[in-house]
């Protein structure tokens, strides 16, 4: 069972991609898949119409799963791999969660050997780029979870130029230099295939 999480401030399109992407991995990659999420956002995700598709929906709320609510985040996990046993858990953490305590309260609930990290893919909306990180009080919050990510997914391409995708692919690189960098729309699905192979490909 490989834990992945898709990371990134309110807003950038997370639960988006978590729909795209289970829909992919579930679908003709033909993988047993399980989804957390730790808030509802804009997009509900109807967890009943996505269990008919054979996934396991588990929506954690009183909190951030990587602090407040971080054992039930553990228990959920463990759970699942006992009793639904996915390949892949895709977890959708509140927008101002930080991925490496995410990464860590994950481990929590899986010492077992079969448990894997999958990357922490962190999401950076190109509409958004040149405040995310100078934002009072939250840009730190957002340059810490650019850092924190194993690939960077520049969000919402479609809405923005091409200097401007290049701008944020900058402003992220000036942060984290080690992270792939992948260009992302989920509206055009462009990017979304890459991410899942990446996904499946990763090893710790
Ligand atoms: N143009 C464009 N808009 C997008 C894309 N993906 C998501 N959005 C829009 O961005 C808004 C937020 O998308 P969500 O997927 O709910 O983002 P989120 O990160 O889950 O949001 P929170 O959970 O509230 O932090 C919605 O209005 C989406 O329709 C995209 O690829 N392109
Ligand atoms: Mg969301």
């Amino acid at each position: 069972m490989k834990i992945t999480q898709i990371a990134g401030f309110l807003g950038c399109g997370k639960t988006t991609l978590l729909l795209e992407l289970s829909r992919r991995l579930a679908g003709e990659k033909e993988r047993k898949v399980a989804l957390v999420v730790n808030e509802i956002g804009e997009i509900p995700v109807d967890g009943k119409i996505i269990e008919e598709s054979g996934m396991q929906v588990k929506d954690i709320g009183g909190g951030c799963i990587c602090c407040e609510v971080a054992s039930t985040f553990a228990k959920t996990l463990y759970r699942l791999y006992k009793d639904f046993g996915p390949d892949l858990v895709l977890v959708e953490p509140t927008g101002v969660a930080v991925p490496h305590q995410v990464k860590l309260a994950a481990r929590m609930g899986g010492r077992d050997a079969k448990i894997s990290m999958g990357p922490a893919i962190v999401l950076f909306d190109a509409t958004r780029s040149a405040e995310l990180m100078n934002m009072d009080m939250l840009g730190q919050l957002v340059t810490t979870q650019v850092k924190d990510a194993d690939i960077i997914a520049i969000s919402k391409i479609d809405a923005v130029s091409e200097a401007e995708v290049q701008d944020a692919e900058q402003r992220v690189q000036q942060v984290n230099a080690k992270a792939a960098v992948v260009r992302l729309s989920s509206f055009t699905e462009e990017g979304v295939d890459q991410l899942a192979d990446n996904l499946l490909a990763w090893k710790e």
